[in-house]
C-alpha cells in the first residue's frame, strides 16, 4: 500500500516543474495560459482588465506555491502560532503589494513590455479589498504584512463580506453611498475552499444533563450557518514565508431545515436558506459607535466560532490534552469586536471538552490578549443582555459565571466598594441591562494593549482605571506602526530607490531602522536635488488625478496641504475649513503686492462619512460649498485651489501620500488614539501639522518637534478647558461682538501680523483673545457666505452655541500659527526639503516590524519560523 503511494507521488513530482519560473518568457506564458484558460478569452482579443486578471492569477500561482510550503513546514515543526481575530481588515489592492514583496516586480514589468502592456496600468485596474472602515481595519492590515515578512506563524481570521466599505460619491457636495460590489468580477487573491467548512449555531435553549455523575450544561441550537473558508495568501517580503489570511463566508447548512422540506413547503425552506448568508454580507460602516444590533453579534459569533473550531481542530491533529493549548496557541483580539471568543472557548472546553471550569478558565487566561483602539467610552462594544441572551443563551450564562466568580475576587480586593464593583463588572445595569465586552476581555486577557504611549497613559488613568490599579503589569503599550513595503516600496517607488541608493542598501525595507542613516544627508545638495524631483514627480501624479476627478487644475508649485482620513467632528476637519475660510477671507482683502507674499496652497480633503452620522456629513458639504466658491474666485486664482478626494480609500491614499508637502492632523488632545496616516506621510517625508495627541506626541520624540507644526492645547490641559466651559463661551460672545465691528479691511493687517508674529500676538493686538477669527470665519459660515445657510446651521452651532467641545475656538488661533510657520518654512526650500528627509529619516520607529516584534516578545511569545528552501 505504502510503496504504491510513494511511487504515484514520485510519478506525481516528475510531472511538475519543481518550482515555478520567474524569468520573463515564462511569466510571459503563464500570463496568457491564464488568459486562455482562466479568464477564457483569445490570446489575440483582451483588453486591460482581462489582462489584470491574468496577471493577477499568475501571480497566485505563485503565492500558493510558497504558502504550501510555508503551511507544511509550520505544520512538521508546531511551533506556538499567533491567530489573530479581527472583524475587519483593510488590505486595499494586492497585484503590486505580492509582486513586490515576491521580488519579481523587474521580470514582471519586463514580460509585459514585451506582451505589449504596461504594468502599471494593468495594475490599476484592481479595485480595492475594503473590508474594513478606518485605522483599525488598515492596522490589522500592516500587521499581517509584517507578520509575514517577519517568518511568525500566524494566521489572521476574518469576514469576508460581500459588500465592502460603501463607496462614496458626491452629488452636489453632498456624499451619496453606494454598495461595494467588490466581488462582482471574481477574485484572484483568494482561494475558496469548499472543503473547509463549520457549522455555526444559533439561538435555541440551554438544558442540564447529568454526565458521569456530574451535572453539565448542554446548548440545543435553534439555527446552524455553515462557516465556508476563503484564504488569502500574505506574502512575506525577503522570505519564502506566505502567511494565511482566512476568512469566513456564510452559506446554508442542510442541517436544520429538512423538516420543512418534508412538510412540502419547498419555495420557503429555500428562501430562508438563503438567509442564511446575510450573516457574511455586508461590514458596518461606523466605525466608532455600536448599537446592539442582532446582525452584528451574529457576525462577531460566526466568525469567532468558525475560526475556533477551526484552531482546534488544528491543535487536536496534533495533541491530546488542552494543557498544552497555552503553548501552542495565542489568540489576539483586535479591539473588543472579537471578545465573544472568550466566552466561546470557554463554552467548548467546559460543555465539550469537560474540563473543569478553572482549569478552562486558566487556559483562556493564557491565550488571549487584546489591543483597544478606541479613546471614547462609546467607541467600547456592549451588547444587550436580551440581545445575547436570544442568540447565544449558552454565551450569556457562562458571561455571568465569569462575572460572578470575578466579582468574588474583586470583593478580596476591595471589599465592600460597590461602586467601584460595578464599574468593574462585565455586566452594566441601566435602562438596557448590557455586557460590556471591553471588561470581559479586561477579565481575561494576559495583556491589554494601547496604541500610542499617550493612549495607553488615557486608557490607565481614564477608561480602564480600576482594572489597572488591580493588574498594572496587564497594560502594555504597543505603539502602531504601518509597513514600509506598501508606503515607501509600492506606493512611492522613486523614494525607495533614493533610499536605497544613499544607504547603499535595500536592507531597510527590512530592517527599517537603518533608514536613520539618511539623517547624515539631510544637507546634501545632491539628495536636496533628487528629494525635490522626487516630490515634483509625485505631486504630478496627484495634480493629474485630481484635474481627472474634480476638473480643477492646480499648480505644482503650490504647497500640497492634505487631510485623508475618516470624517470625525474630533479629527476636527472643521477646524481645517475654518483654517481655510480665513485664509479666502484675508486673500480677499490683500492688494496685489500683500498677494506677492502669500504661498500658494492647494487644500486637500478626503474621507468618507459614516452614513448615520450628520454633522460629518455637514462637514463634508462645506468642503465642496468652499471649493466652489474659492475655486471659482478669479481674486484668489491659484493662491488657493480646495479639492475633496472622493471615495478615499488605500490605493488613493497610495497615491495621495507620497504628492503631499503638508499633512494635517488635527484631532483634539486625548482623542485619538494613535493615528497611523500620520506614520504613512513621515515615512514619505511630508510635513506634518499635527496637535500632540497619539503617536504624533512619539513623532516629535524621534524627528525633533522643531520638524514639525505642533499647535494646540495638550491631552491634560483639555479637561480644564472643557470645564471652563462657560467662560469660554463668555469669550466666544465677546469676540462674536468684535467681529462683527471689525471692518474686513483690518483682516489683511493681521493676517500680516499673524504671518510675522503668530497668531496669538495678533489676536491679543486687537484685545480680542484667541476667539476672534475661529468666531469670524464660523459667522461667514452662517451667514450664508457659502450658500445653503439652513443646511450649515447646526454645523455652526457645534462650535457657537454647542459648548465647542472639541475646543475649536481655543485651538483656533495656534492653529493659525502654526499655517503660518508651515508657509514661511515652505518659501525656504532648502530648509523645508531637510526637515522632510529628517521625517523619512525618523520614521523607523513607525514601521509595524518593530510593532510586531514587540507583540511577539511581550504578548504573545511567539519565535520565527523560517521556511527554508
Ligand atoms: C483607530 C483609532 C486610531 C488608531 C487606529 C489603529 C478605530 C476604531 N480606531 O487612532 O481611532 O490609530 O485605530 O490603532 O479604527
Amino acid at each position: 500500500e505504502l510503496g504504491g503511494r510513494k511511487a504515484k507521488v514520485e510519478k506525481m513530482f516528475g510531472l511538475m516543474d519543481e518550482f515555478l519560473k520567474n524569468d520573463p518568457i515564462s511569466l510571459q506564458k503563464d500570463i496568457l495560459d491564464h488568459v486562455e484558460f482562466t479568464v477564457a478569452r483569445s490570446r489575440f482579443s483582451f483588453d486591460d482588465f482581462e489582462a489584470y486578471q491574468a496577471l493577477a492569477h499568475s501571480v497566485r500561482d505563485r503565492l500558493i506555491e510558497r504558502w504550501h510550503d510555508t503551511h507544511q513546514y509550520f505544520k512538521k515543526k508546531d511551533p506556538k502560532r499567533i491567530y489573530f481575530l479581527s472583524l475587519e481588515f483593510l488590505m486595499g489592492r494586492s497585484l503590486t503589494n505580492s509582486v513586490t514583496n515576491l521580488g519579481i516586480q523587474d521580470q514582471y514589468a519586463d514580460a509585459l513590455t514585451q506582451l505589449g502592456f504596461d504594468y502599471e496600468v494593468l495594475a490599476e485596474q484592481e479595485g480595492d479589498a475594503a473590508l474594513g472602515n478606518g485605522g483599525l481595519a488598515r492596522f490589522a492590515a500592516c500587521q499581517m504584512d509584517s507578520l509575514a515578512t517577519l517568518d511568525y506563524p500566524a494566521w489572521g481570521y476574518g469576514l469576508r463580506y460581500q459588500y465592502g466599505l460603501f463607496r462614496q460619491i458626491i452629488v452636489d457636495g453632498f456624499q451619496h453611498e453606494q454598495p461595494d460590489f467588490w466581488l462582482n468580477f471574481g477574485n484572484p487573491w483568494e482561494i475558496e475552499r469548499v472543503h473547509v467548512s463549520y457549522p455555526v449555531k444559533f439561538y435555541g435553549t440551554v438544558e442540564e444533563e447529568v454526565l458521569n455523575g456530574k451535572k453539565c450544561k448542554i446548548w440545543i441550537p435553534g439555527e446552524s450557518v455553515e462557516a465556508v473558508a476563503y484564504d488569502n495568501p500574505i506574502p512575506g517580503y525577503g522570505t519564502r514565508n506566505a502567511i494565511n489570511l482566512r476568512l469566513w463566508a456564510a452559506k446554508p447548512s442542510d442541517q436544520y431545515d429538512m423538516e420543512s422540506y418534508t412538510t412540502g413547503d419547498y419555495i420557503n425552506a429555500i428562501v430562508n436558506r438563503q438567509k442564511a448568508e446575510t450573516i457574511s454580507n455586508v461590514l458596518y460602516p461606523d466605525d466608532r459607535s455600536y448599537q446592539g444590533k442582532e446582525l452584528r453579534l451574529k457576525q462577531q459569533y460566526f466568525f469567532v466560532s468558525a475560526s475556533l473550531q477551526d484552531i482546534m481542530r488544528r491543535f487536536k491533529d496534533l495533541h491530546r490534552s488542552f494543557d498544552e493549548f497555552p503553548e501552542k496557541v495565542a489568540l489576539q483580539i483586535n479591539d473588543t469586536h472579537p471578545s465573544i471568543s472568550i466566552a466561546e472557548v470557554m463554552r467548548v472546553l467546559v460543555d465539550e471538552e469537560h474540563l473543569d471550569w478553572s482549569k478552562a478558565w486558566d487556559i483562556a487566561c493564557r491565550i488571549f490578549s487584546v489591543t483597544i483602539h478606541a479613546v471614547q467610552p462609546e467607541g467600547l462594544e456592549k451588547i444587550p443582555v436580551d440581545l445575547l441572551g436570544s442568540v447565544l443563551p449558552r454565551h450569556l450564562e457562562i458571561i455571568y459565571e465569569i462575572n460572578y466568580r470575578l466579582m468574588e475576587e474583586l470583593k478580596k480586593s476591595f471589599g465592600q466598594d460597590y461602586d467601584k464593583l460595578s464599574r468593574m463588572s462585565i455586566i452594566e445595569e441601566g435602562a438596557v441591562k448590557s455586557i460590556r465586552m471591553a471588561n470581559l476581555s479586561l477579565a481575561c486577557c494576559h495583556t491589554v494593549n494601547g496604541v500610542s504611549r499617550v493612549h495607553l497613559e488615557t486608557l490607565k488613568t481614564r477608561v480602564f482605571k480600576d482594572y489597572y490599579e488591580l493588574w498594572p503589569q496587564k497594560f502594555q503599550c504597543k505603539t502602531n506602526g504601518v509597513t514600509q513595503r506598501r508606503w515607501i516600496v509600492v506606493s512611492n517607488p522613486s523614494l525607495c530607490s533614493i533610499i536605497s541608493k544613499w544607504l547603499g542598501t535595500e536592507a531597510w525595507i527590512r530592517n527599517v531602522d537603518l533608514i536613520s542613516g539618511l539623517r547624515e544627508y539631510a544637507k546634501d545638495p545632491d539628495l536636496h536635488t533628487e528629494w525635490k524631483n522626487m516630490k515634483r514627480v509625485n505631486k504630478m501624479r496627484l495634480a493629474e488625478y485630481i484635474e481627472t476627478l474634480t476638473s480643477v487644475k492646480v499648480s505644482l508649485d503650490a504647497m500640497f496641504d492634505v487631510q485623508i482620513k475618516r470624517i470625525h467632528e474630533y479629527k476636527r476637519q472643521l477646524l481645517n475649513m475654518l483654517g481655510i475660510i480665513h485664509r479666502y477671507d484675508c486673500i480677499k482683502n490683500m492688494d496685489e503686492s500683500d498677494k506677492r507674499r502669500v504661498v500658494p496652497r492647494v487644500c486637500i480633503i478626503g474621507g468618507k462619512a459614516a452614513p448615520g452620522y450628520e454633522v460629518a456629513k455637514k462637514i463634508i458639504k462645506l468642503c465642496h460649498a468652499v471649493a466652489d466658491k474659492v475655486n471659482n474666485d478669479p481674486d484668489v486664482g491659484d493662491l488657493l485651489k480646495v479639492v475633496f478626494i472622493p471615495d478615499y480609500n488605500v490605493s488613493v491614499a497610495e497615491l495621495v501620500i507620497p504628492g503631499s508637502d503638508l499633512s494635517q492632523h488635527l484631532s483634539t488632545a486625548g482623542h485619538e488614539a494613535s493615528g497611523t496616516g500620520c506614520m504613512k506621510f513621515l515615512m514619505n517625508g511630508c510635513l506634518l501639522l499635527a496637535t500632540a495627541d497619539g503617536s504624533a506626541v512619539e513623532i516629535a520624540e524621534e524627528i525633533g518637534a522643531e520638524n514639525m507644526f505642533l499647535f494646540g492645547a495638550k491631552v491634560d490641559e483639555v479637561p480644564a478647558l472643557r470645564e471652563k466651559g462657560t467662560t469660554l463661551k463668555g469669550s466666544l460672545q465677546f469676540a462674536r461682538v468684535v467681529r462683527v465691528r471689525i471692518p474686513s479691511k483690518v483682516f489683511p493687517v493681521l493676517f500680516a501680523i499673524s504671518m510675522q508674529f503668530g497668531s496669538y500676538v495678533a489676536a491679543r493686538c486687537l484685545g480680542s483673545k484667541v476667539f476672534l477669527y475661529v468666531l469670524g470665519n464660523v459667522r461667514m459660515v452662517r451667514d450664508g457666505y457659502f450658500g445653503f445657510k439652513d443646511y450649515f446651521k447646526s454645523l455652526c452651532d457645534t462650535v457657537e452655541d454647542g459648548g465647542d467641545f472639541y475646543l475649536l475656538g481655543y485651538d483656533f488661533a495656534s492653529y493659525l500659527e502654526a499655517q503660518a510657520a508651515a508657509d514661511r518654512t515652505f518659501v525656504d526650500q532648502e530648509k523645508w526639503t531637510q526637515m522632510s528627509i529628517l521625517s523619512t529619516a525618523g520614521s523607523g520607529k513607525f514601521s509595524s516590524d518593530r510593532t510586531i516584534e514587540e507583540y511577539a516578545q511581550q504578548s504573545w511569545g511567539i519565535e520565527p519560523c523560517k521556511c527554508p528552501f
